[in-house]
């Protein structure tokens, strides 16, 4: 599909999931729509979401990680909203863990393979396996670490050096991206060549490449960065300091954050793109002379002449001046959408370190959003998606676990009180004159 065949959808429906696309299906013409399919802006399948008896809720999804090689299925047989089989699907190997009593607890492991496809039994145990980390690409670790370590509490030599080959294919195959990776920044930091690590890195996580949207590096010191992992310029340009990426972990979560921005930058270019004929560096050129007026009157001018539809003229002038309304749900969106793939960037299941980093994550998102309902905030049309999901993830939360999320709340307005001072910004109580 033509990205102008799907750039109405992608900006007006809230389904678009953060830097691409959803597709609606109805398979069997009865006018309910039953299957939805993600894809990233180049156009890469993401996910699926099957609703086979069209009540709104999927039973089925589909996640296709392609820095890991792993397929995930998650299933609900039974409708009851809660996932009782997961399949992780890698090269001719499946592994299934199953709950077959809805007790929340996995109570059989299979694996399943042969030369041609993945339908063959080959080994099947009965466990006793809670449902923590469920669907995260580290389930399988987190299950194959525990049974070795069953079996060798139970001295079942055998049986713990067949969990130990396990976790051994395992690793070697959804590793083996992130090895090509790992050279491929040890190299850039030895070169200072950083162009290649940057083009694997946008394929892995699935983000536009180069032809779509050209992104130049431009190394900077640590002091010219002052503070800051990744800064972008004039939707083209990526600003960051080789040596504050001491580890591949490091630059992917920087890449990841940094490239959405790139995203949104894409996003009010094709919000100007609908109702104009226009280039990426005709709007990249347009974006300079915008930047160059004084007044919002003068930069509304020139869209005026370009652009038909008003309203979403004015968003993406929102976008080109950066206004700190917008700037505040740019970052909100960046920090929210690298907390949810935060299981690319990390080899080890080490749980601390985990939620350490989905936890920080997770503070600056809020702590932008608080900033941004301070300030009476706009342009939350543009992010629909990224509220909606965050909304329901706190209120979960609040229902879950009150006393964490009232801790949480507390870090939260801590952080948003010191970046509104790093931002220099002022709520309208205070901004009004005397
Ligand atoms: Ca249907
Ligand atoms: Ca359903
Ligand atoms: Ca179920
Ligand atoms: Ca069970």
């Amino acid at each position: 599909m033509s990205p102008l065949a799907w750039a109405d959808k992608v900006l007006l429906s809230k389904e678009f999931k953060y830097k691409g696309y959803g597709l609606h299906f109805d398979t069997n013409n009865n006018g309910q729509p039953d299957l939805e399919e993600y894809y990233s802006l180049s156009d890469v399948l993401l996910g699926k979401e099957f609703d086979n008896n069209e009540d709104g809720k999927p039973e089925k999804s589909i996640d296709y990680f392609k820095i890991r090689n792993v397929i995930i299925y998650t299933l609900d047989t039974n409708n009851d909203e809660s996932t009782d089989e997961i399949i992780f699907e890698l090269g001719d190997r499946a592994y299934h863990v199953i709950d077959q009593n809805n007790d929340n607890s996995y109570d059989e492991f299979r694996i399943y393979s042969d030369p041609k496809g993945r339908n063959t039994l080959i080994y099947s145990e009965d466990i006793a396996f809670p449902k923590d980390n469920d669907g995260t690409i580290y389930f399988v670790i987190d299950f194959l670490k525990y049974a070795e370590e069953k079996a060798h509490q139970n001295m079942d030599a055998a049986l713990r050096r067949f969990y130990k080959k396990e976790l051994e294919h395992w690793n070697v195959v959804t590793l083996a991206k992130y090895r090509e990776l790992e050279t491929l920044f040890q190299e850039a930091k030895r070169t200072k060549k950083w162009e290649l690590l940057l083009d694997k890195t946008r394929e892995y996580l699935s983000y536009p490449s180069n032809t779509f949207i050209p992104i130049t590096i431009e190394l900077k010191t640590h002091e010219e960065m002052g503070g800051a992992l990744g800064r972008t310029g004039y939707a083209s340009i990526l600003q960051f300091c080789p040596e504050d990426f001491t580890t591949l972990q490091d630059w992917l979560s920087t890449a990841d954050h940094e490239l959405m921005h790139f995203v949104q930058g894409y996003r009010a270019f094709l919000m100007m793109k609908t109702n104009l004929v226009m280039t990426w560096n005709e709007f990249l050129e347009l974006k300079k002379i915008i930047l160059l007026t004084t007044t919002m009157e003068q930069a509304e001018e020139i869209l005026k002449n370009l652009s038909e539809d008003k309203k979403r003229a004015y968003l993406a002038l929102n976008y080109i001046l950066t206004e700190q309304n917008y700037k505040l749900l740019c970052e909100m969106e960046a920090y929210f959408s690298t907390a949810w793939r935060f299981e690319t960037y990390f080899t080890e299941f080490n749980e601390e370190e985990l939620e350490q980093f989905s936890g920080t994550q997770y503070i600056e998102a809020l702590a932008h959003l608080t900033l941004w309902s301070n300030m009476n905030g706009k342009c939350a049309e543009f992010f629909s998606h990224a509220l909606h999901d965050i909304v329901e993830l706190l209120q979960s939360m609040k229902r879950n676990s009150p006393e964490e999320f009232e801790d949480l709340t507390r870090v939260v307005n801590q952080e948003a009180e010191r970046l509104k001072q790093l931002y220099h910004i002022k709520t309208p109580s205070e901004a009004q004159p005397k």
